[in-house]
């Protein structure tokens, strides 16, 4: 921006000039005078710009001696917009510039692995590193291209820098004591010398050498050393040092060190094509991940080291790797999954350290990817993170392309998703097509999902009369669409102590009730249960609940049960209790009359409402009100007597059906209205089935009446006058006395007790007795008798007798 600002101010009027100037002035002072138009910043000779092209299949202007990218006249890249996986480019920040600043101790060499990190200011004839950057990619032509720069804060005419890059990492080395540079065989070591005035700067490239000859050694005479020295020229490299002006840093501004702009020979860039170095044999794989830089004291190679900034994370590398991972849906099936492949076998152990992955195929003896490109992945028993078994890893990939393909889902499974992350990949179906790049890491994640399969359930909750059907439906719902779960659902029922006993449902228990077959298209089929309470085995009212089971299918594995749904208890269904009516009749007829002193009955008819499970059993009580108990001409609830114990009921038959019941005899004992009560309670063996009923209504009376007729009934008390009288006059004296006798003859041995009378007579020529019978009654006809005698107490008169008989004959 501060640059567009610049050219717009060359090219247009002076007002707008003042105006540009003036903004430019209070945000960047120093900005106009940064970065030459041309986009050059760098001089070979004198102040001749002798900027270079970008190296052949890079686009990156690493010799043009400044950071932007526009113009772009010697490269369309540059560190403002630098390739590689952003954000681009890496970067390292020294210190800051002092006492705190970090350098490897006095005498220090560039072959000295060990090494002692000091602290302290950096002595001006030596280069004050502030920041270094770096980035790589693959160029247009396969070659791995390698980007650096440098950047410090003291102008020193010459500048001597190294590179080094490692393949392994160095923790620490920024922090004071004692480190070891860890250092591999075929480590990088890129020198940067530069003499202002003297030319482009002149690079070279050493490698780090752990065996054979020390003649490979630049420097030292004994191994390990930096060896196989070669000298970088313009085709393989190219270089810049802003000799000219201060450049624009764009980058990192609220990073440490930021200068901006990088004052003239503060700030030094390469490009490198480490293919056509030779860094990278054919057929071998190599990779940098740590990358730091060291100022030298001088262009000799032998020279101490001084300052230096600490390493930082790099990605070179001229392979690729490839990950595939097997997921199940959800994760930790165990299922094995197979595949195809271009990928190379894999040898028996390890690849670059990291564990064979995936398992043995079935029919191989080994995991890990086949001679053919097969083989096999088993996400068993991971959760959240990967195994050897679900993995397979080839991080030594020759760039090219590769393809993967997941076979036949295996039973159970759907294929769900591929997804890939690095390089450059395609996909269609279960074919993962990868364009490997050196660098490139690329991991496809293949998803199967188990299918799965919900069971639901649905019942007419009722409630239902005994032997109204009922029946179950189970629906089971899929996953996958091109799957119809099969088989059949087999189903439960349990009665109401069983649904008491699982608190409201058919969780366990119950009666096998039998099974129903599946049907239906796409992903769910339904099943119905066996019907229940059906007509010929109803069920006692109560409680019911189903619980359905299916055992699942070759696309669906795994049982599911379903007793309750979401509530826990839509299984379920009521029978309910059958409500019955009672109607009594008494023996005269309900209102009709009955003779006083006759005995009557009661008889009771239960009628159901529904057809049910039997008839009405029980037992009837009858009771039965006097007229005096009546109310309102019935007898009702809780009023009257009893009659006799309660009544079992029998069969009446009828649909819906009936029983009936009599009562014992009744006597009345009153004339008037009396009424019968009838209580039915239900009893075995249907009475469950069955709620009680009561007849106390007013047509279950009647009327005791009664009849008078005229009679008479006569009887007799037999007495009887006696007289006695002397015949010739002469005083009488003795005793007269009177004897009832039953029959006509005064017999002996049949007086009537109780019926003799007597009195004395003294005196009188004559004397009367008269009987006084009270109580000794006449009532039939008969023949009674009285005996009169006299029996004289003078001896000169006789006594005398008189039997006199009577024969009644009664006519009531
Ligand atoms: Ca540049
Ligand atoms: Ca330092």
């Amino acid at each position: 921006m501060v640059r567009w600002s610049f050219h717009l101010s060359r090219r247009t009027s002076a007002l707008v000039i003042s105006a540009a100037a003036l903004v430019i002035g209070i945000a960047i002072p120093t900005a106009s005078f940064a970065d030459n138009s041309s986009g050059c910043d760098f001089a070979a000779t004198g102040t001749a710009q002798s900027c270079s092209q970008p190296l052949t299949g890079s686009t990156f202007a690493g010799g043009d001696g400044n950071l932007l990218t526009s113009p772009t006249t010697f490269g369309t890249t540059d560190w403002q917009n630098a390739p590689g996986q952003q954000p681009a480019p890496n970067a390292g920040f020294d210190k800051p510039s002092g006492t705190g600043d970090n350098s490897f101790g006095q005498g220090t060499k560039e072959d000295n692995a060990a090494v002692t990190v000091v602290s302290g200011s950096i002595p001006p004839n030596k280069s004050d590193l502030t920041r270094f950057y770096e980035a790589s990619e693959i160029g247009s032509n396969g070659h791995n291209f390698l980007y650096l720069a440098w950047e410090r804060n003291n102008v020193l005419g010459s500048a001597n820098m190294d590179f080094e890059i490692n393949q392994a990492t160095t923790s620490g080395l920024g922090t004071p004591g004692a480190h070891t540079i860890n250092r591999t065989a075929g480590d990088l070591l890129v020198t940067y010398d530069f003499t202002n005035g003297g030319g482009k700067p002149t690079l070279g490239l050493l490698f780090w050498v752990t065996s054979g000859s020390t003649s490979q050694c630049f420097s030292s005479n004994s191994l390990p050393c930096w060896g196989n020295h070669e000298t970088l020229n313009g085709s393989d490299s190219i270089g810049a040092v802003n000799n000219l002006d201060g450049v624009t840093d764009p980058l990192f501004p609220n990073s440490p060190n930021y200068i901006n702009p990088v004052p003239a020979l503060q700030f030094g860039e390469t490009a490198i094509d480490l293919t056509a170095a030779g860094v990278f044999p054919p057929g071998t794989c190599e990779a940098f991940g740590s990358a730091f830089i060291k100022s030298r004291a001088s262009a000799s190679f032998g020279a101490e080291v001084k300052d230096f900034i600490a390493p930082i994370p790099v990605n070179i590398a001229n392979c690729g790797s490839i990950k595939i991972i097997k997921h199940t849906d959800p994760r930790g099936k165990d299922q094995v999954f197979s595949y195809t492949s271009n990928l190379p076998a894999e040898p028996a152990g390890t690849v670059g350290g990291v564990p064979q992955g995936g398992v043995a195929c079935p029919g191989n003896n080994n995991a890990g990817v086949q001679a053919n490109g097969s083989f096999c992945l088993n996400d068993t028993g991971n959760s959240n993170t990967d195994s050897a078994g679900n993995t397979v890893y080839n991080n030594a990939l020759q760039a090219g392309t590769y393809t993967v393909t997941e076979g036949a889902d295996p039973s159970g499974f759907t294929f769900e998703s591929l997804n890939c992350t690095g390089g450059t990949t395609s996909k269609s179906g279960k074919t993962a097509t990868i364009t490997l790049a050196p660098g490139d890491n690329v991991v496809c994640t293949y998803v199967n999902k188990l299918n799965t399969a919900t069971l639901s359930t649905s019942v007419s909750p009722g409630p239902v009369f005994p032997g109204a059907t009922v029946n179950d439906t189970a629906t089971v719902t899929g996953s996958n669409a091109a799957f119809t779960p099969g088989g059949s659902v087999t189903f439960f029922l349990c009665n109401p102590a069983q649904v008491q006993t699982n608190g409201g449902n058919c969780s366990s228990g119950g009666t096998n009730i039998g099974t129903g077959p599946l049907s239906g298209s796409g992903a769910t089929a339904t099943a119905t249960s066996p019907d229940v309470n059906t007509s010929t085995s109803p069920l006692t009212p109560g409680l019911y609940c189903f619980r359905a089971v299916w055992p699942g299918d070759s696309n669906y594995p795994g049982i599911l049960t379903e007793f309750g749904g979401a509530t826990g208890a839509n299984e379920c269904f009521t029978v309910q209790v059958i409500s019955t009516t009672t109607t009594t009749t008494p023996s005269p007829g309900s209102g009709k009359t009955v003779t006083f002193g006759i005995p009557v009955t009661d008889h009771a008819i239960i009628q159901a409402a529904q057809s049910g499970d039997g008839f009405p059993s029980g037992t009837v009580q009858f009771f039965i009100c006097s007229p005096t108990q009546t109310v309102q001409g019935a007898c009702p609830d809780g009023t009257g007597n009893s009659v006799g114990s309660p009544v079992t009921t029998v069969d009446a038959g009828g649909t819906p059906p009936s029983s009936s019941a009599d009562s014992a005899q009744f006597t009345p004992d009153k004339t008037g209205t009396w009424c019968w009560r009838a209580v039915y309670t239900p009893g075995p063996p249907n009475g469950l089935n069955y709620t009680g009923s009561e007849d106390a209504s007013s047509g279950e009376c009647f009327i005791v009446i009664d009849t008078t007729s005229s009679s008479s009934v006569q009887d007799w008390l037999p007495n009887d006058t006696a007289t006695v009288t002397s015949v010739g006059g002469a005083p009488l004296n003795g005793t007269l006395s009177a004897q009832l006798y039953m029959g006509d003859t005064c017999a002996a041995g049949s007086e009537v007790s109780g019926q003799f009378y007597s009195e004395p007579v003294s005196g009188g020529t004559s004397a009367t007795l008269t009987t006084t019978n009270t109580k000794f009654k006449v009532t039939q006809n008969a023949s009674v008798s009285w005996l009169v005698k006299f029996s004289s107490n003078d001896s000169n008169v006789t006594g005398s007798s008189h039997c006199e008989s009577t024969d009644l004959v009664i006519n009531n």
